[in-house]
C-alpha cells in the first residue's frame, strides 16, 4: 500500500477495520502525516473547506487510555462542523465518542519555530469550550501513533459552545469542564490537564507544523485535545461539557 491508496481507502472506511500498520509495520509518524495530507486534498476535491487543525492526546488522560504518550495534529473541516443544535449524524459513524475540548480561534497567523505559550496566547482572538467527536476508523481504537494520525486523529465531528471570550478574560488553566452523559457527571477536568496550558498545546501546533513549513492561518479553529478522557456516544444519550466561564454545549444523538 503507498500514501494514495492509504489515504482514500481511510477516507473510504465505513465500518471499523484493522490498523494501517498491521499491513505496514514500519509506517512512520513522517508517512502518516503524508497520508492524513492526502486525504485532505481527497476532502477539499470533494468541496470541503480547510477550517483549522486539531490537537489529539494532549492530556494525560488520553494519553494512558490509548497508550500513546505523544501529541498528534490534524486537519479540521467544514464538514466536520456541527451547529449548533443539530444531532451528530449516528448512522454514518462507526463507534463514535465525545470529548470536552478548548478551543481558539486564531486573530492572526502564527508559524513557528521559536512560539511559545504566550506569544500563542496572543494570536487568539477568542476562546470557546466544545466537544469533538471522534470516530476511529479502527477496531476497538487501537492503534499505534503512526495509524492515529494517517487516520486524521480518529476526527469526526466537533460543535463550538456560545460564549466567546478573549483569552485574557480568564485563566485557561484554572478553566473546568464537566462532563454529562445523560444527566449524570462523569468526568471533569481543567484547562491544565492539556500540556499544564492549553496556549502550550497551540505553540505545539505552531511549532510542529512549521517544521513541515506550514503555519496556522488567520480565523482558523484550533481544537486543543480533549481535557478528558473520551466517552462512547450512545444512540439517543445526550452527552453535554459545561465549562466554569465558556457556558455549555450539549450534543444529542
Ligand atoms: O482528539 C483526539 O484526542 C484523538 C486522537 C486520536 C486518538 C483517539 O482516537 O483518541
Ligand atoms: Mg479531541
Amino acid at each position: 500500500m503507498n500514501v494514495r491508496e492509504a489515504a482514500a481507502a481511510l477516507l473510504g472506511t465505513v465500518s471499523e477495520r484493522a490498523p494501517l500498520s498491521a499491513d505496514w509495520p514500519d509506517l512512520d509518524v513522517e508517512t502518516a502525516y503524508a497520508i492524513q495530507d492526502e486525504a485532505l486534498r481527497l476532502r477539499r476535491a470533494r468541496g470541503e473547506t480547510l477550517v483549522g487543525l486539531k490537537l489529539g492526546l494532549t492530556s494525560r488522560a488520553k494519553q494512558e487510555r490509548m497508550g500513546i504518550d505523544a501529541p498528534l495534529l490534524a486537519w479540521l473541516t467544514d464538514a466536520m462542523v456541527l451547529p449548533a443544535g443539530a444531532p451528530v449524524p449516528h448512522d454514518e459513524l462507526i463507534h463514535p465518542r465525545a470529548e470536552p475540548e478548548l478551543v481558539f480561534v486564531l486573530g492572526r497567523e502564527l508559524a513557528g519555530p521559536g512560539v511559545t505559550a504566550a506569544t500563542a496566547l496572543a494570536a487568539v482572538d477568542r476562546v470557546y469550550g466544545g466537544i469533538e467527536v471522534i470516530d476511529s476508523r479502527y477496531a476497538d481504537y487501537r492503534f499505534t501513533l503512526p495509524d492515529a494520525v494517517a487516520d486524521n486523529g480518529s476526527s469526526a465531528y466537533f460543535g463550538v459552545g456560545p460564549v466567546g471570550l478573549p483569552p485574557a478574560a480568564l485563566d485557561l488553566s484554572l478553566e473546568a469542564a464537566l462532563l454529562e452523559v445523560d444527566g449524570q457527571i462523569v468526568d471533569t477536568a481543567t484547562g491544565a490537564a492539556v500540556q499544564g496550558h492549553p496556549a502550550e498545546a497551540l505553540a505545539l501546533a505552531a511549532n510542529a507544523l512549521g517544521a513541515r513549513g506550514l503555519a496556522l492561518e488567520q480565523g482558523w479553529l484550533i481544537l486543543t485535545g480533549g481535557m478528558t478522557d473520551a466517552v462512547p456516544l450512545r444512540r439517543g444519550s445526550r452527552v453535554a461539557a459545561h465549562f466554569s466561564h465558556l457556558g455549555s454545549i450539549t450534543l444529542a444523538c
